[in-house]
């Protein structure tokens, strides 16, 4: 069943050049991109985006982390994309993500050296956990009328 999901580079993975090592194994599990966008969140944006999670105590960080620098956000199409791009994103904490997803692989590169966030601290790791992705679909087509209010263009690919 062909989808449109959403995803975007986090601030902190923008920052550490990470946007076309995030987006390559999308592509080379077939998913295209039918739209892309560097942009800093505004608060309102970040706030319509993260909704579900107002009551977590987590939520200003969350919301302040998003905000904090540019993200690249894109739109990818294909078959059984929602879950295909979920699967390969891997568990929200980079430590605990498994080999083979786009966090685990980034945090077992990552944890030394300059991407310190990551590597010390569980909060902060989960807040800066490189990129995110819609959980179904419902959700896929309410945040790409956030981030692309003009629509995606699928019909091309
Ligand atoms: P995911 O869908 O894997 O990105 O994870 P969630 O929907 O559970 O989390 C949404 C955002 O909140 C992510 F950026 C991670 C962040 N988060 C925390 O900062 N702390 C937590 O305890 C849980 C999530």
């Amino acid at each position: 069943q062909m989808q449109t999901t959403l995803a975007f580079v986090k601030p902190k993975a923008c920052e550490h050049g990470l946007i076309s090592e995030i987006l390559t194994p999308f592509e080379q599990a077939k998913l295209k991109v039918v739209g892309a966008r560097v942009l800093t969140p505004s608060e309102v944006h970040a706030k319509e985006h993260y909704e579900a999670h107002i009551d977590k105590e987590f939520y200003q960080d969350l919301i302040t982390h998003t905000m904090s620098g540019p993200i690249f956000v894109f739109a990818l199409h294909g078959d059984n994309a929602v879950e295909l791009a979920r699967k390969l994103v891997g568990e929200t904490d980079s430590a605990e993500a498994a080999k083979g997803t786009i966090r685990g692989d980034l945090f077992e590169k990552y944890k030394e050296g300059s991407y310190k966030p990551i590597a010390d601290d569980k909060n902060l790791r989960m807040l800066n956990n490189f990129v995110h992705c819609s959980d179904t679909v419902e959700n896929a087509e309410r945040e790409i009328r956030i981030w692309f209010p003009k629509g995606v263009d699928y019909k091309s690919r």
